[in-house]
């Protein structure tokens, strides 16, 4: 079975309810690229990628849909049922671009899985549970809003409650999570998250005086080194997420000891197949690990869930997708959305969702 048509759409995803506040960077709406895979026995795959914007990380959605050209017309004709292949083509036609490369495997997983008429995370290795849990990430916020918000979604069944962090002074950041644990206390993991908007000093600062409350520290300093130091002088356990830009990065953290856990992006880490990869380098060494993406339409999402049902359940910390924020499903009747606090897997061949092409934005490019 042949690559024969891939098609590209673009759709603008305003944030409901928006902004989506982080410590660097506030976004009223994300630029989706959709990618439509087409074999030459008429079965369709479907891809996509979604930026957090252009600062979050070294991506932006133009790139992604230039990167996408630069290899694309190469890769009609070839074969659908050898992602391995497919990605070795890839990094010969261009450089790194992973987010891109990533879009285009999943197309290629939910065609292939089609084609076998299984569900994709039947080709990751088989699903250990039919349903994974979800965490929620708040903006940034005042110490009662967050609190209200934190105990809203617990009462909804998450089970897991990310707070964004830094970019301020740390003496708020520190009132949240006082006032988050007091709110919800240990009916949810608590996990603070600055996205890199910390100085070490400041990162300290939050975990001395909160030395009280249990949480995950998620990524508060910039570099791998400098989260690394605050690390070895705090008591609470410490993740990296932005620093892990490829396989390389898990890797890196790993021999160096960096971290306590991981957030993973299928995107930054080049694909699902990656994603199976750094899952079964994280069982190795008992390495808890979340499964997300920098945001998302229901392709990516039924994506996130399909790699997470396959992790060992004791070393998923949570999936993430970004549909509490997105006006609507691209796949009206199977969207993926969080019921009681988990993520179910989807039924069906493939991802387990059909978009509907009226729904994906508008057609940029085709190639054949
Ligand atoms: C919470 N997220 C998955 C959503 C945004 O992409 C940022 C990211 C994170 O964990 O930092
Ligand atoms: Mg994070």
């Amino acid at each position: 079975m042949r690559i024969s048509e891939i098609h590209i759409y673009q759709k603008d995803l305003p944030v409901v309810d928006g902004p989506y506040t982080m410590s660097t960077m506030t976004l009223d709406s994300l630029d989706a690229t959709i990618i439509k895979m087409v074999s030459d026995t008429g079965l369709v795959g479907w891809g996509e990628v979604v930026p957090l914007g252009p600062l979050y990380q070294p991506q932006h959605a133009g790139g992604a849909r230039a990167a996408i050209a630069e290899m694309t017309p190469a890769l009609i004709g070839r074969d659908c049922l050898t992602p391995l292949l497919l990605r070795r083509r890839m990094d010969e036609l261009l450089n790194g671009h992973l987010y891109a490369k990533a879009g285009i495997e999943i197309a290629q997983m939910d065609l292939m899985a089609k084609h076998y008429g299984v569900k994709v995370c039947d080709l990751l290795g088989g699903a250990a549970v039919d349903r994974v849990p979800a965490y929620y990430a708040t903006g940034i916020g005042s110490p009662d809003d967050i609190a209200r918000l934190s105990k809203d979604k617990v009462e909804q069944g998450y089970k897991r409650i990310q707070i964004k962090a830094g970019g301020r002074d740390v003496s708020i950041d520190i009132a949240v999570v006082r006032k988050v644990w007091e709110a919800v206390g240990k009916q949810a993991q608590i996990v603070v998250d600055p996205n890199r908007g910390m100085t070490v000093a400041d990162a300290k600062l939050l975990s001395l005086s909160c030395s009280d409350v249990p949480f995950l520290l998620e990524q508060p300093c910039r570099t791998m080194e400098e989260v690394m130091s605050v690390r070895s002088q705090i008591v609470h356990p410490i993740a990296l997420d932005e620093s892990l830009e490829s396989l390389n990065d898990v890797l890196r953290a790993i021999s160096m000891d960096a971290c306590d856990a991981f957030g993973l992006k299928i995107s930054r880490m080049g694909g699902l197949n990656a994603m199976a990869t750094i899952r079964d380098i994280c069982a190795a060494r008992s390495i808890p690990h979340t499964c997300e993406d920098s945001w998302g339409g229901d392709i990516l999402a039924a994506a996130i869930v399909h790699i997470a049902s396959t992790v060992e359940p004791r070393l998923l910390e949570a999936a993430w997708t970004a549909g509490n924020y997105i006006e609507e499903h691209y796949d009206p009747e199977n969207g993926i959305a969080v019921q009681d606090g988990y993520f179910k897997l989807p039924d069906g061949p493939g991802l387990g969702i059909s978009p509907d092409e009226e729904r994906i934005g508008q057609l940029v490019a085709s190639y054949n």
